[in-house]
């Protein structure tokens, strides 16, 4: 740990492969809870304070101990395997920053859509972000205490979401759970392309 308190880990030497990886979702869906769950460095955020001028604006609904908003980005790390760390980012789920969407997705091998079940409405716009994109993706269903359980064809059907599509459900703020995502997400693209950059070289 250096004076600023700040811990680098610098990335382990035996490290050969860097992947991109985004979290992408609707507003308040989990996404940078997420990222600071499974970093094994300090997060990045861009965190600004919710305040009264978006009420009407920023559906709070079952976020009743939402405080902050991501404004830019978040940022972390995770390694995966000894030669395989991830590079998190996670997208901010407002519609005013959706421009940073098209610099986001550039270089990126894999992408997480997380979703609230409980405002799934909120996660459509995203979701066709996603499709459109062209990345291998997978999706989480983030659930909250009172998040029904829908049964897997139901939500498949309710997203419209091709069955070559893993669907799986998770709590972003376990650190397990939410590495087991990125798991999902990783095997999910060795699947789709076995020849991907991956594999170690
Ligand atoms: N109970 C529960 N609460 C969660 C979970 N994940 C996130 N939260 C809470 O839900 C709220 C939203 O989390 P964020 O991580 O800020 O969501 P976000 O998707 O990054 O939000 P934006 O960047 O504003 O779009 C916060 O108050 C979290 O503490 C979860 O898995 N379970
Ligand atoms: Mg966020």
């Amino acid at each position: 740990m250096d004076s600023d308190g700040f811990d680098p880990r610098p990335l382990p030497n035996t490290v050969t492969t860097a992947v991109k990886f985004l979290i992408a979702g609707g507003f308040g869906v989990g996404k940078t809870t997420l990222v600071g769950a499974v970093s094994e460095i300090p997060p990045l955020r861009t965190e600004e304070r919710l305040t009264t001028a978006t009420v009407g604006v920023d559906d709070l609904t079952g976020l009743p101990d939402k405080r902050t908003t991501t404004v830019g980005v978040d940022f972390g790390r995770l390694t995966l395997a000894d030669w395989l760390t991830l590079y998190l980012f996670g997208t901010p789920g407002q519609q005013r920053f959706w421009h940073l969407w098209n610099d986001l997705v550039v270089g990126t091998h894999g992408i997480v859509l997380l979703v609230d079940t409980r405002r799934l409405e909120h996660g459509f716009d995203a979701l066709e972000r996603v499709e459109d994109s062209g990345v291998p993706f997978v999706v989480a269903v983030n659930t909250f205490p009172d998040t029904l359980r829908h049964p897997e064809p139901a939500l498949r059907q309710a997203l419209e979401l091709p069955d070559h599509v893993p669907l799986t459900t998770c709590d972003a703020r376990d650190p397990t759970s939410a590495r087991n995502v990125l798991i999902t997400l990783a095997d999910h693209i060795a699947t789709a392309t076995p020849t991907a950059a991956m594999e170690p070289t």
